[in-house]
């Protein structure tokens, strides 16, 4: 068998996707995403100029030597765009090799090992109230996890808050939209909303919050001390982790759980927070982590060191990466939870599916491959946009993290 061709595809059906798609000579095709929200056409362009030109006429089944020519290939190792187009290529090469197979792709990876990927929900807003009657919404629709984020005293478009949309999605406009932060009134405001939380659903109801990586070690470590009686599942993305010992300062103060890897490309970006014990929940993602084959490679770490996966499904992995992450979450021995935003109609139609969601679970496609596709006349109809994510300011002016 040998790929004859392969399309990268971008598509905007609500919000922006890129996607490669890889051709056969016996007509199987692939699939595999490769968006990095904000920098979509990046991608695009490393994809069609230096990746696919390499694949035509390449051995589809031979997954793992692929993955290493492209990755040492390259020279210049790791980073998002390069590890998005090493995922697309992976991803769509696991659907060739569970469709010659015969084979859903999580039976190539060791065959289930539950029933379904417990899910979380984002329930949002402004004020306590609106947060208890989102929350209840989800816990009526049988979620078992629910992410919190609150509107901050004094604060005007806090992350995670939706200004009325029913889903979340931060990549608004083409020039970034400027958000305002203060430490203060955020630390201040917190632990109160999760008191009421804890108070109004009892202590089985999993809840979680992102800090969306806008604290300092000792701030993070104050607030995880704060939050310790009201029992998150995890605090995420409490400080940017690009300095992984900076979490060992968190970790010696207090014992609320802390998830991280959303951003992460490869296993070097969470060795230390791995084997050292810092963290409880890998939250790398199948796209932005070098696909199945090396997100595999992280979670086997991971297990060694009581780490469990956590990874990142908001808006803008597509169904094609949620179908990946669906057959790698059902199918490995340390699986924590997965994040599941949904997506809009228009995007379902664009990427038919069959990993379904029901009564708190996501279920896996028991299709041969990876069970998701993309229809191109569709995809056509959406023309790309331009859509970046916001930045934020403290009150003073200062660019702070976002
Ligand atoms: C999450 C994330 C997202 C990201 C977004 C960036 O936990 O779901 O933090 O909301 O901000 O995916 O593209
Ligand atoms: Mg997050």
């Amino acid at each position: 068998m040998k790929i004859t061709d392969a399309r990268v595809i971008v598509t905007c059906p609500g919000r922006n996707f890129v996607t490669l798609k890889i051709v056969t000579d016996s007509g199987i095709t692939g699939v595999g995403d490769a968006t990095v929200n904000g920098r979509e056409m990046a991608v695009v362009a490393y994809l069609r100029e230096h990746v696919v030109p390499l694949l035509i006429g390449r051995d589809p089944a031979r997954i793992e030597d692929t993955w290493q020519y492209l990755y040492k290939g390259a020279y210049w190792r790791r980073g998002p765009i390069t590890m998005a187009a090493i995922a697309a290529v992976d991803t769509a090469l696991w659907d060739i090799k569970g469709k010659v197979a015969g084979l859903p792709v999580y039976q190539l990876l060791g065959g289930r090992s539950r029933a379904g990927a417990t899910v979380y929900g984002h329930a949002c807003g402004e004020t306590i109230e609106e947060i208890l009657r989102e929350v209840a919404r989800f816990v009526d629709r049988g979620y078992r996890a629910v992410r919190v984020q609150s509107g901050i005293p004094g604060l005007h478009g806090v992350y995670g808050i939706s200004n009325n949309t029913p889903i979340y999605e931060p990549a608004d406009a083409a020039i970034p939209t400027e958000a305002a932060w203060s430490t203060e009134r955020y630390l201040a405001h917190i632990p109160s909303v999760f008191a009421k939380l804890r108070d109004e659903f009892g202590p089985s109801l999993r809840l979680l919050h992102d800090v969306h990586h806008r604290l300092t070690p000792i701030e993070a470590a104050r607030l995880g001390k704060e939050l310790e009686p009201y029992h998150l599942t995890w605090l995420e993305d409490p400080v940017p982790a690009e300095l992984q010992e900076g979490f060992r300062l968190i970790r010696q103060h207090t014992t609320t759980p802390i998830a991280v890897g959303e951003v992460f490309n490869t296993v070097w970006d969470c060795q230390q927070l791995i084997t050292e014990q810092l963290i409880d929940y890998i939250r790398a993602t199948v796209v932005h982590a070098g696909g199945i084959t090396h997100l595999k490679r992280i979670f086997d770490l991971a297990a060694l060191y009581h780490v469990r996966s956590g990874s990142h499904g908001a808006t803008d992995m597509s169904p094609v990466c949620m179908a990946a992450a669906v057959h790698l979450d059902v199918a490995i021995p340390n699986f924590g939870l997965q994040e599941w935003a949904g997506h809009s109609g228009e995007t379902d139609r664009v990427f038919p599916h069959g990993y379904r969601y029901d009564d708190g679970y996501l279920h896996v496609s028991e299709e041969p491959g990876l069970g998701v596709d993309i229809d191109e006349e569709l995809a056509a109809q959406y023309p790309y946009k331009p859509a970046a994510l916001p930045v934020n300011r403290l009150e003073d002016g200062s660019l702070h993290s976002w």
